[in-house]
């Protein structure tokens, strides 16, 4: 097989050259056959690729750890064996890579900014997926699918939406070898997939409301430093487009979807975040107002947005004339919502729970929620030992437990401890000579590393008493971690001092949004700017003259600001 890459950047064109030449029976040429598939991408206008090409190989048990971008090579660190080579204080960036590739959520691929996402990540997406899908079936939303491609026209039908994302946008120009006569771009979102759509099936009152999700990849091209699950150029959604009637009704729905956003956040993933209201800068631009869930990384100090509930008033109404007619006759434009979550929330569990030792997966999102391992000491009675394994398993598993057990006869009980550990399962069991004799086994939690002898008769209550402990355990640390770093304050100067602290900052604004731009401007660096995260639906008290922290007019609220990803 022969894979060849051509990027011409400059020209702003990517051209993707794949030959596969298989060895096998062909027509043409007996023993051989070839495919050959070519097309060209085109991306955006006028921004530089930044990007090389990257590459991460780290396999466990041997192999180098390699990071090559814009075509330099260099070794970073030799592989130590089954333990990671960075730590998460002390180099945060290196340690999340090694910890999403060797906990086998990630493995790197050739082109900049797209990740193999393993078994291992997509089974916690398909937890949330599940919970997710039920609660919005309960809403009577309904699923749906939308092509992937856009043509050009309804793309750019909504101007205010699509500008400035412009320079992001994927486009298929070439196939075969043969210009395509019109580019078609790949969808970055899709409200000018399907609201050409929505204009045609909405008539009259009975129409409404219109209520579709659907679960798909998208692609934004992004420029700037790619992190698996963080920024990718293709990931993984929902994304939901509802329209109504009336506007409160809209309302009502920003609110309840932006409630399942923290649910999927603070009771599955274990990650606290603060629902509010974004600033006028930081709203989507085809959309009337932007809530949010917002997270925030300690290590790093930034924030990052968990996802959005848009309601997007009767602007794409008006562009694609989403018309209907209510009982009385008369004719009124819908009242539309979107709203969306994204892969991008298994990043943020990686990054707020992980530690040195690799992943900590909350055991409701886990694949797999407790290992069952074999200590056979010499002489002891091995194959009781197995059995003993065995039956818990079967014993959890009937319980609704997911549990398996690690039987394989070429590892240690110690390496298997190591790799189950950067695997993240919250839940260990060890079952040895003594344990086989009394009747017990030993359990070992992952978060705290906390060990708990459980005799076999109690076994299932005292799991599932164990998997909620360290359930709720993980967010009150998550919680405590973040609370730390909350700095309340009043003044510029604080301000600044607080940023270089890598603090969230909780501070009283005027809501300008040419005060935004200047924070942004005066906070400019190597770090990125500061900006504002949200307006938290739970005010403080704002006592009656306090002023702006940045500007110094009356201020009308309390805001969270930081760096962000
Ligand atoms: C990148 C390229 C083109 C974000 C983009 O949040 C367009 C866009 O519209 C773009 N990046 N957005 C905003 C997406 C808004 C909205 N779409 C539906 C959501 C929720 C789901």
């Amino acid at each position: 097989m022969v894979t060849h890459l051509n990027l011409d950047l400059n020209a702003r064109v990517l051209q993707v050259f794949l030959f596969f030449n298989k060895v096998k029976g062909s027509s043409d040429s007996p023993g051989k056959i070839t495919f050959s598939f070519v097309f060209d991408l085109k991306v955006g206008k006028g921004v530089d690729d930044m990007a090389g090409v990257e590459q991460r190989q780290n396999k466990s048990g041997g192999g180098k750890y390699f990071f090559c971008s814009g075509g330099k090579k260099k070794e970073v660190k030799k592989e130590t064996g089954l333990g990671l080579s960075f730590t998460k204080d002390e180099n945060f960036g290196e340690w999340y890579s090694e910890v999403v590739v060797n906990g086998e959520m990630i493995e790197y691929y050739d082109i900049s900014g797209c990740y193999i996402l393993r078994p291992w990540a997509i089974s916690i997406w398909e937890i949330m997926q599940t919970f997710f899908d039920a609660e919005i079936k309960k809403m009577k939303v309904k699923n749906c699918y939308f092509p992937l491609f856009v043509s050009p026209g309804v793309l750019q039908k909504e101007k205010d939406h699509i500008e400035g994302f412009a320079p992001e946008v994927a486009w298929v120009t070439k196939s075969g070898e043969s210009e395509l006569e019109v580019p078609i771009a790949i969808r970055p979102t899709s409200e000018t997939v399907m609201y050409p759509y929505y204009s045609k099936w909405i008539r009259g009152h009975r129409d409404l409301p219109l209520k579709l999700n659907q679960w798909c990849n998208v692609v934004r091209w992004e420029f700037s430093n790619p992190t698996p699950f963080i920024r990718s150029r293709e990931f993984l959604w929902q994304e939901g487009h509802t329209a109504f009637a009336t506007k409160e009704e809209a309302d009502t729905e920003v609110l309840q979807i932006l409630e399942l956003y923290r649910c999927i956040y603070e009771e599955f993933l274990a990650i606290p975040v603060t629902k509010g209201r974004k600033s006028e800068l930081e709203t989507f631009a085809g959309g009337l107002y932007t809530t949010s869930v917002e997270a925030f990384i300690p290590n790093t100090g930034r924030g990052i947005q968990g996802a959005t509930s848009h309601c997007l008033g009767q602007n794409f109404a008006k562009m694609f004339e989403i018309n209907f007619e209510n009982e009385k006759g008369e004719k009124g434009m819908v009242w539309q919502n979107s709203w969306a979550y994204s892969t991008r929330t298994i990043g943020v569990m990686v990054m707020v729970h992980g530690d040195d030792k690799g992943l900590v997966l909350p055991p409701k999102v886990a694949a797999l929620q407790l290992i069952v391992i074999p200590v056979p000491y010499k002489d002891a009675d091995t194959q009781g030992i197995f059995d003993a394994c065995v039956a818990t398993v079967a014993t959890l598993s009937d319980a609704g437990i997911r549990a398996e057990a690690d039987l394989r006869d070429n590892y240690s009980p110690g390496w298997k401890y190591s790799n189950w550990e950067m695997k993240g399962v919250p839940l260990r069991i060890e079952i040895g000579p003594r344990d086989l004799a009394n009747n017990q086994v030993r359990a070992v939690r992952r978060d705290n590393g906390a060990k708990t002898d459980i005799s076999r008769v109690f076994l299932v209550e005292q799991v599932k008493g164990m998997l909620d402990k360290i359930q709720q355990n993980l967010f009150d640390v998550a919680k405590q971690k973040r609370d730390a770093c909350v700095e309340v304050l009043k003044t510029w100067e604080e301000f600044v001092t607080a940023l270089g602290q890598k603090k969230l900052i909780l501070a009283p604004w005027c809501d300008e949004e040419d005060v935004e731009k200047d924070v942004k401007a005066r906070t400019k660096g190597d770090m990125g700017a500061a900006k504002s995260l949200c307006t938290p639906f739970e005010q403080p008290e704002l006592p009656e003259g306090t002023k702006c922290f940045a500007s110094g007019k009356p201020a009308k609220k309390w805001t969270y600001w930081g760096r962000s990803y």
